[in-house]
């Protein structure tokens, strides 16, 4: 694999509306994002994704984008991006925005010009079809947010437009040459601007099969699942191979795919030496237990093994062939310590040990907002208190299956968007430090008890095991080998173990008890030296250091010979 400068770099996702609001609005905002860098310099972060702040109607949270060349005044100015690359810059950050190009929004000046004139230039830059009153939809494709993916053009009864998201987010028609140029062109723009480059959002959806037709229907509701249509759709390399050719590659910029369904040959397009990508997201453990019937009847969080098996078969997949990007959560996720970690066996130890066992695997190590904190799911007492269009929808597909109020509630409360998206806890004080007005959205009543200032002066904590996470990868004397070599799966039938080797330069085992009982482990050769420990002592069985009786919940790092 060919050398490249973010290869060995720290990143963080920070979902801007909820991260720190400097001007008691309740919305998070770029000054807030500005003030709180030296506190990511000091966690070891270099490259900061953060999610789009372009001008929005906020139907699908900034995912729905009115302007690409413009900030939305909620989240600040334009100078203030501009201030905001520079003081990174200052700070050797990189700053990657997120390019959202599948859909724009409805009340993008291109969907008001197609509503205007179907036929001109700007109907083509979306999926407009003609459909008769009484008529079949032009396919029975499911959007990703509940219910069919066409809807009506506005003032157009007998046409209707593509929205595999929300029907705020129309489709852009990537067939159209026009529609491509304008897309670089952007891409160009915010390059010019000093970006490091970009998160590139849902990118697998812009080539479809074309013509549009039905596929079988999956549920009640005689639609079907938008990915049995991708599986088939052919070609998404031309249009990811230009975009690579024409915006990214001048700049050499930093980008991160959201590619849920790569094949194992498709691996080396996607990420490789000259791959449409410089990375992409791990999401095998984010996929796993998921039903096609909904998030109610799908697995609420992974044993250890399970969730071993995941990473184990990404770190096969990929092998050298590219650097992935290691993930436990992000802001469509529930969080990682709820989802990978049984109930049970929640507490501060197997926080620690979840953070070490994805941040020492190979590949780009990603922290969610409040992931370093070890921020927790939301307990939704009423359907009131959700935000999310997604959960909104899986709440009535739940009752729509037959499951109770209480049930649905349940079901929420372990997958909705929101456990992600509520603020930023940095105290204990009013509103957990992130705004003196009154937040957009529900501080996670555990704030008290999980911030930032409870932790940052706490050797123990699990901010700090994140500081010393990040301080490992970056020591000289162990860098090459966890940014580059093997990673290597040991006693993988261990029940409740998660252990792999990284071997490079240096031999590290990197060992994982995640279980309420201990458990002794032999090691494939004599400990050197300890170099990671979650808990206060290594308890070695013998002086050859060739035995450790892990304890309940403990991860640690040894060199071995
Ligand atoms: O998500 C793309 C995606 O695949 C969604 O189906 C996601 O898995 C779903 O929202 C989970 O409930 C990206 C963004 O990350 C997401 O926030 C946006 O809502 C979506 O694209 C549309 O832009
Ligand atoms: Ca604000």
């Amino acid at each position: 694999m060919k050398k490249q400068w973010w290869h060995d770099k720290v990143a963080y996702q920070i979902y801007p509306k909820s991260f720190c609001d400097s001007n008691g609005d309740g919305i998070g905002d770029i000054p807030g994002i500005i003030s709180k860098l030296d506190y990511l310099k000091e966690l070891g972060v270099d490259i900061v994704w953060i999610s789009p702040m372009y001008k929005s109607p906020l139907a699908d949270q900034g995912y729905d984008i009115s302007d690409y060349y413009s900030i939305d005044p909620r989240f600040g100015t334009m100078e203030d991006m501009e201030r905001l690359i520079m003081e990174a810059k200052r700070r050797d950050m990189y700053i990657l925005m997120d390019l959202v190009v599948n859909h724009c929004s409805d009340e993008h000046e291109w969907f008001q010009k197609a509503v205007q004139d179907p036929d001109g230039k700007y109907g083509n830059f979306f999926y407009i079809r003609d459909r008769k009153e009484g008529e079949p939809l032009p396919c029975n494709w499911r959007s990703y947010f509940g219910g069919p993916v066409w809807e009506p053009l506005p003032g157009h009864p007998d046409k209707q437009y593509l929205h595999v998201f929300h029907k705020k987010q129309p489709d852009l028609n990537w067939e159209n040459p026009e529609v491509r140029e304008e897309v670089y062109k952007n891409i160009r723009w915010w390059m010019e601007k000093g970006l490091g480059g970009f998160r590139i959002d849902a990118i697998i959806n812009i080539k479809k099969k074309l013509p549009f037709s039905d596929y079988p229907a999956d549920r009640d509701d005689g639609l079907s699942y938008i990915g049995n249509m991708l599986e088939e759709a052919q070609g998404i390399g031309d249009f990811l191979g230009e975009m690579q050719e024409k915006a990214f590659r001048p700049y050499q910029a930093f980008t991160v795919g959201e590619v849920f369904n790569a094949k194992e040959e498709e691996i080396k397009n996607f990420i490789g030496d000259d791959g449409y990508f410089s990375s992409m997201f791990d999401f095998a453990g984010t996929c796993y237990g998921k039903s096609g019937k909904g998030w109610y009847d799908s697995r609420k969080y992974l044993t250890p093994d399970e969730y071993k098996s995941c990473i184990f078969q990404t770190q096969r997949k990929i092998g050298d062939m590219g650097m992935i990007s290691n993930i436990i959560e992000n802001h469509d996720e529930p969080r990682g310590v709820c989802h990978y970690i049984r109930p049970e066996d929640l507490c501060e130890a197997s926080k620690k040990l979840l953070a070490g066992v994805y941040f020492l695997l190979k590949g780009l190590p990603f922290i969610y907002q409040g992931q370093e904190i070890g921020m927790e799911n939301m307990k939704f007492t009423s359907r009131d208190e959700i935000d999310d269009i997604s959960t909104l929808d899986e709440y009535q597909v739940a009752l729509d299956a037959g499951k109770s109020e209480e049930e649905a509630l349940e079901m929420a409360s372990a997958f909705s968007r929101d456990n992600a998206r509520t603020p930023m806890q940095w105290d204990a004080g009013e509103n957990a430090g992130f705004t003196t007005g009154t937040p957009w959205l529900h501080v996670n009543p555990n704030y008290t008890s999980i911030n930032v200032a409870a932790q940052k002066d706490d050797e123990d904590s699990v901010l700090s095991f994140y500081k010393k996470l990040a301080r490992l990868r970056k020591n000289p004397v162990y860098k090459d080998t966890l940014v580059y070599g093997e990673c290597i799966p040991y006693l993988e039938e261990e029940e409740n173990l998660i252990a792999y080797e990284r071997a490079g330069e240096k031999r590290l085992l990197i060992l994982a008890n995640l279980q309420k009982d201990s458990k002794t482990v032999a090691l494939p050769a004599p400990a050197e030296e300890v170099l990671l420990n979650n808990l206060k002592i290594v308890n070695f069985t013998d002086e050859t250091r060739q035995e450790i009786a892990l304890a309940p919940y403990q991860f640690v790092v040894v060199e071995i010979l």
